[in-house]
């Protein structure tokens, strides 16, 4: 037996148009877990690929006057590059369910299990639900449409092929009982549960007057059904049939990755076939949420599909990646929006990850030459040690229970920290001081800190790892998760400072409302004024000025000045530690002197004065709208 194979699954989908966001998501997802698991040194195999038959794609093909293969296959050479390309999707199969390999692969399965008489023939009558390929009796309709997508369904009365599901109920109904980690999340398994109580019906699982298919051996006058079909691509990209040694270290696949809508498919056809077989079942079919645009799901049918390779263009592969594995926690569904693509770009990686890298080569060119200073062991307080060993192995956790969004939240975790330590250690008063252990420490670590981040978030980021090790100057790319330990010998580099990491992305949305008067301003005005959460640091009195404060708030990436006119409503001590919203973007000011990078937010009232503050205390730097 060979060394044993990390097989993952995307859903292999229908060619019938451009694949949109809610694709992509599952795909990076997918690609992220096995990164991840090649990175912890797990042999991978990572499968994705297309549903090319069926009856949708045949009438499809028939709309453009083309036979289903020449429809097909430019929107298959689309979906591997650019499509895939561009988002670095490191698959190693891409399978097709048009090639050959596969077609053996369904007829000789088919056939076995007509054999052993798991699969007869009998007369179908009942309903088809075309858009889902999807078979339903007539009890089972609501208000005579398709109970999942609510769509209309066909009526088919013709010989047919039956899989008898009804035989496997109450064994799959015992497995998913004894393995609690075979349906998730579990809610989904619940609902499975639910599903196969009610009672399997034997499925058919051919079709006659659908040419568009692989042929039932030896009764050509029918296809195999197209879900039949689909599943069994696991099988034949995981060698079942024609590479033994592939097959023997590769299957039972460790996850299927799907979308919800498709969990019954995965965890009742499919079991069942494999039991079928007398072949172990898969460790997991993860059933994800949904992309939705308000409430709606983003689909191909309903006209709210977004081009991924549009936005890949417009904001580069790593925000667009960042975007889909972090802002939905795994599992749950989600709204798709562009600002807010926008703004986790600027907040997480322009403020958060890109100043960390700003800061700390700019001190370290500053106060150390540019050479990346040794830890001098055992004077190090061991901050930021402490919380890169949590987070190392917090992300080993995530990721193995596929919490791919909490992974990500806890890397960004260990970057605030570190932003934080800055302003606690303040390297620039230690310079001041001469303390050159003490800033030799605090140096080393942010760097440290660094070089443990590119590598936490190779499996997730394609450029930023390697942009950031330039930076620090690192010359190998990242190899092996361990790299993450704490404790690095930096001895002879010396960073390599460049532009930002990321640049903040200026978010621009026409409005086109046409209720605005002349006095109201256009919410694309409202967005130019950058409001953010600070927290105030220090206060003091302006000698000769009796209105004016002079105060330091820290706005999640730097201290800023800010002289404000509230003396006569707080005492400067009063005000330490405070929250406080920071209109950041407006033009600098001198009063008596000093210049002033921003206002505060007040209300006031008859001549009382109130700061205004987020009710819930916020990282400082949160945005405000
Ligand atoms: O179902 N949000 O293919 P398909 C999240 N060929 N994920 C989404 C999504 C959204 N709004 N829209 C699509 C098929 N997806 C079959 C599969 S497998 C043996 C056969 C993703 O092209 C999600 O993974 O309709 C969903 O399950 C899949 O695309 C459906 O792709």
């Amino acid at each position: 037996m060979g060394e044993s194979v990390w097989y993952i699954t995307t859903p292999i989908y229908y060619p019938s148009d451009s694949l949109h966001v809610g694709h992509a998501y599952t795909t990076v997802a997918a690609d992220a877990l096995a990164r991840y698991h090649r990175l912890v040194g797990d042999r991978v195999l990572f499968v994705t690929g297309t549903d090319e038959h069926g009856q949708k794609i045949q009438k499809k093909a028939l709309e453009k006057g083309q036979k289903p293969l020449e429809f097909v296959t430019p929107i298959v050479k689309f979906i591997r590059d650019p499509l895939w390309k561009r988002l670095g999707i490191s698959y190693d199969d891409f399978i097709r369910t048009t090639e050959d390999r596969h077609r053996h692969v369904v007829q000789q399965i088919f056939q076995r299990l007509v054999e052993q008489g798991d699969i007869y023939k009998g007369i179908y009558e009942g309903w088809y639900c075309l858009p889902d390929e999807s078979y339903w009796t007539e009890s089972k309709l609501v208000d005579g449409n398709c109970p999942d997508c609510g769509r209309p369904v066909e009526k088919v009365t013709q010989e047919s092929y039956f899989f008898r599901l009804s035989h496997y109920q109450n064994r799959l109904h015992q497995y998913i009982l004894d393995h609690p980690e075979f349906i998730q999340p579990t809610s989904r398994r619940h609902e499975m549960l639910n599903f196969i109580e009610a009672g399997l019906e034997d499925l058919s699982v051919s079709r006659m007057g659908v040419s568009w298919g692989i042929p039932v051996p030896g009764d050509p006058d029918h296809v195999i059904y197209v879900w039949f079909d689909a599943l069994t691509n696991y099988l034949t990209a995981a060698g079942y049939l024609h590479d033994t040694d592939l097959f023997q270290s590769a299957w039972p696949a460790n996850v299927h990755l799907v979308g919800k809508e498709i969990v019954r498919f995965h965890t009742v056809i499919w079991p069942i076939i494999l039991m079928a077989l007398d072949l172990p079942l898969p460790d997991r079919v993860f059933g994800h949420g949904w992309l939705l645009i308000g409430q709606a799901k983003m689909g191909k049918s309903l006209g709210n599909a977004v081009d991924p390779v549009e936005l890949f263009d417009r904001y580069g592969v790593d925000p667009l990646r960042h975007y889909l594995l972090r802002e939905v926690p795994f599992g749950a569904d989600g709204s798709y929006t562009e600002a807010a693509l926008v703004l986790r770009t600027n907040v997480d990686l322009a403020n958060d990850l890109g100043n960390l890298l700003s800061r700390t080569t700019a001190m370290i060119d500053r106060f150390h030459q540019g050479t990346v200073p040794s830890l001098d062991v055992g004077s190090d307080d061991g901050v930021l040690a402490k919380e890169a060993a949590l987070v190392y192995r917090e992300v080993e956790t995530f990721m193995n229970n596929l919490a791919i969004s909490d992974a990500l939240t806890s890397i960004f975790r260990l970057i605030n920290r570190a932003n934080k330590y800055i302003e606690e250690q303040k390297p620039w008063d230690l310079a001041k001081r001469h303390d050159g252990v003490a800033l030799d420490n605090v140096l080393y670590g942010l760097w440290e800190t660094l070089r443990i981040v590119s590598v936490l978030l190779t499996p997730f980021l394609l450029e930023a790892p390697n942009r950031i090790r330039k930076q620090l100057g690192l010359t190998e790319p990242v190899l092996q998760y361990r790299e993450a330990l704490f404790g690095f010998n930096p001895s002879g580099l010396s960073v390599r400072r460049e532009g930002p990491l990321f640049p903040r992305i200026e978010w621009k949305e026409s409005v086109t409302a046409g209720d605005d008067t002349d006095h109201a301003i256009g919410v694309e005005d409202f967005r130019k004024l950058d409001f953010r959460v600070g927290t105030i640091r220090t206060a003091e009195i302006v000698p000769g000025a009796d209105r004016l404060l002079k105060l330091t708030v820290f706005d999640g990436s730097r201290d800023r000045t800010i002289v404000s006119g509230i003396r006569l409503h707080y005492a400067p001590a009063d005000l330490i530690g405070q929250q406080v919203v920071v209109v950041a973007n407006l033009k600098p000011a001198t009063f008596k002197g000093i210049v002033s990078e921003g206002m505060l937010l007040a209300g006031s009232h008859e001549g009382e004065l109130s700061l205004v503050a987020p009710i819930r205390p916020l990282p400082e730097g949160a945005p405000v709208k």
